[in-house]
């Protein structure tokens, strides 16, 4: 089994597809093992995307992450990470597959509605920043 973070962002909160979009992650297998619904602060979003320091988009995903509410997942799956951004689809919803939770809900390259961590490390940290201090019911 392996685990990963998933992020409802601001834009799908505010659109009303939690329940929609968790559909997408449940009929897929995966198990939520955590969930919570956070406002990030300018700050703590800008240590959530550290790995972007520097990249001309930064500010603007800083300012749309702490924007509104966001709803952080921990999921446990066989080939969770791969298979959740395969399940997410392309950064830039022009170009994710149709049928890809970012196709069917996602705004813009910035306004794309959810998150998914990219590898093993970056999944260990993320689960870390958004449930260990708090330590959620898992
Ligand atoms: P992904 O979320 O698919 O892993 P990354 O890691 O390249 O994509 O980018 C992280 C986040 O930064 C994206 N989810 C998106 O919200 C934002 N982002 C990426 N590229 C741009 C861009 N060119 N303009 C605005 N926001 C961007």
């Amino acid at each position: 089994m392996e685990e990963t973070l998933f992020m409802i962002k601001p834009d799908a909160v505010g659109a009303r597809k939690v329940g929609l979009i968790l559909a997408e992650i449940e009929k897929a297998g995966f198990e939520i093992v955590a969930m919570r619904q956070i406002r990030m602060t300018a700050d703590q979003a800008r240590r959530f995307y550290a790995m972007h320091e520097g990249k001309p988009f930064l500010d603007e995903l800083v300012a749309f992450m702490s924007s509104g509410p966001a709803v952080p997942c921990h999921l446990r799956r066989q080939n969770a990470i791969l298979g959740l951004r395969e399940l997410i689809g392309a950064t830039d919803p022009k170009e994710a597959k149709p049928g890809t939770i970012r196709a069917l809900y996602a705004e813009s390259k910035g306004k794309n509605a959810v998150h998914a961590s990219d590898s093993p490390e970056s999944a260990k940290t993320e689960i870390e920043f958004m449930f260990g201090a708090v330590g959620a019911a898992r």
